[in-house]
């Protein structure tokens, strides 16, 4: 076994009060496509960027666009959890890990079988109507055409923040609480550079960071572990 994998057995043999915070990366062995790396979405062109399309403002004035952009790059309902998921839901079922803490909105934790996850960025499987409020499933989405209806006329919007959108308060505290109370932080597959959601890791008060992560990031000069590897190939040398 690597050394420094070596290494994150011992934090998490060492502790039992560990939160993960996780982003698009967590799900590129799935198939889903994150937005920065080589293969991820910014490199596909676009007329618009996905910041631009997965704006408020965008969501707002070309409705039919965003969601033809978002059927075909935001959902992908076949998609499994991969070894990433599976050990942290297998962490979490032993005892060891606390929440994770997620900017997903893909829901593959929970159906790896994590229970306590924070998805700061809302999920696809949750859709709301913006007149009544009226809930729908992710086939309201995936089974309609252009702008999605509800049965009042009103238009379904995926429960999903977008940017200039403000994140859940209440979950963000817990968020945040979690984080705070945690003696591990393991931050994994995310680029750390969407805020608000990469500033929650400030809370952090306990003894290690551990950061997981293909490319490097702004906070790899803070961490106490670093390891630029595939998140699922190192995860599930942990769970063995
Ligand atoms: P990002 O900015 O695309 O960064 C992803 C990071 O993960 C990059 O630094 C990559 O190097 C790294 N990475 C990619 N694959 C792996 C891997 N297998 N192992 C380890 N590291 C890997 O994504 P962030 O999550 O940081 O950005 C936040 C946005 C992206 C959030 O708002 C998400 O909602 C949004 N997003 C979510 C999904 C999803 O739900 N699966 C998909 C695409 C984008």
């Amino acid at each position: 076994m690597d050394e420094k994998v070596l290494e994150l057995k011992q934090i998490i043999e060492g502790s039992d009060n560990i939160v993960f915070f996780g982003g698009a990366g967590v799900s590129t062995e799935s198939n889903i496509p994150d937005f920065r790396s080589v293969d991820g979405l910014y490199n596909i062109k676009y007329k618009y960027s996905p910041e631009v399309i997965l704006s408020h403002t965008f969501y707002k004035e070309h409705q039919e666009e965003f969601y033809e952009f978002y059927r075909d790059k935001m959902i992908f309902p076949d998609a499994k959890p991969n070894k990433a998921h599976l050990a942290l839901a297998k962490l979490e079922e032993i005892g060891k890990l606390k929440a994770v803490v997620t900017q997903n909105i893909d829901g593959l934790h929970q159906l790896a079988g994590s229970k306590n996850v924070f998805e700061l960025h809302g999920s696809i499987f949750r859709n709301y109507c913006e007149e009544c409020g009226k809930f729908y499933d992710l086939k309201a989405i995936t089974e309609s055409e252009g702008v999605p209806k509800c049965s009042c006329g009103g238009t379904i919007k995926p429960d999903v923040v977008l940017y200039e959108e403000g994140l859940d308060h209440k979950l963000l505290a817990n968020a945040i609480k979690a984080i705070m109370a945690a003696d591990v932080l393991i931050i994994g597959g995310t680029s750390l550079a969407v805020y608000p959601a990469a500033g929650l890791l400030d809370y952090f008060k306990g003894s290690k960071v551990v950061l997981i992560n293909k490319d490097e990031t702004s906070k790899d000069g803070k961490a106490d572990l670093v390891i630029h590897d595939s998140i699922g190939e190192v995860l599930s040398q942990i769970i063995e």
